[in-house]
């Protein structure tokens, strides 16, 4: 089974192309412009297990990182493929040093979004907060999923979205596995 994707996607806005290994190592190449999301992508590769690579470019911060998270869901939907023997569900409670996120999610082909990272509204290095939350929603839309994301406490802004990106990482590892030669679900379909 070859569960890999590549996607490019240019618009008049960006210019993003993934290129995606379900069954990789956690090797990354990750190159966003911007110095705080190429670290929160780079410990998504690592921490679940996939091998990524990212090349964004283009006008606006919101633009980019919107369309980073449209193309990342899109080649995680295409890589999954028909999810034959996958376990589906993946979840993962993750410290930052003082702060903790929990992650639930299901590859179940709809997507539904509940987030609350606890985060207050500001610059987190060199993002904002609400592009951050964006990012969130644009890849569970596209890669058709459920995503529950939540920071259950912390101080540090820093902390708090590293726990959420560790967090989902984990819970990708655990759904993406193959557990059977069935598909997951009643209803012989996902
Ligand atoms: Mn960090």
């Amino acid at each position: 089974m070859n569960r890999t994707s590549k996607i490019s996607r240019k618009t008049a806005e960006t210019s993003i192309t993934v290129d995606l290994n379900l069954d990789g190592s956690g090797k990354y190449e990750i190159n966003t412009g911007y110095k705080f999301m190429d670290h929160m992508l780079t410990l998504l590769a690592r921490h679940s297990g996939i091998d990524l690579i990212i090349n964004a470019t283009g006008d606006l911060t919101h633009h980019i990182i919107e369309d980073i998270g449209i193309t990342l869901g899109e080649c995680f939907e295409k890589a999954i493929g028909d999810k034959k023997g996958i376990n589906r569900y993946g979840s993962a409670l993750i410290p930052m040093d003082e702060s903790l996120a929990r992650c639930a999610i299901d590859f179940s082909g709809r997507k539904a979004l509940v987030l609350d990272l606890k985060l207050n509204e500001c610059n987190i290095e060199d993002v904002l907060v609400e592009d951050v939350r964006h990012f969130f929603s644009s890849f569970a839309e596209n890669a058709k999923m459920n995503l529950h994301l939540h920071v259950l406490y912390g101080e540090d802004q820093h902390h708090k979205t590293e726990a959420a990106f560790k967090a989902l990482a984990r819970s990708i590892k655990d759904a993406k596995r193959i557990v059977s030669s069935e598909i997951p679900s009643t209803k012989g379909m996902l």
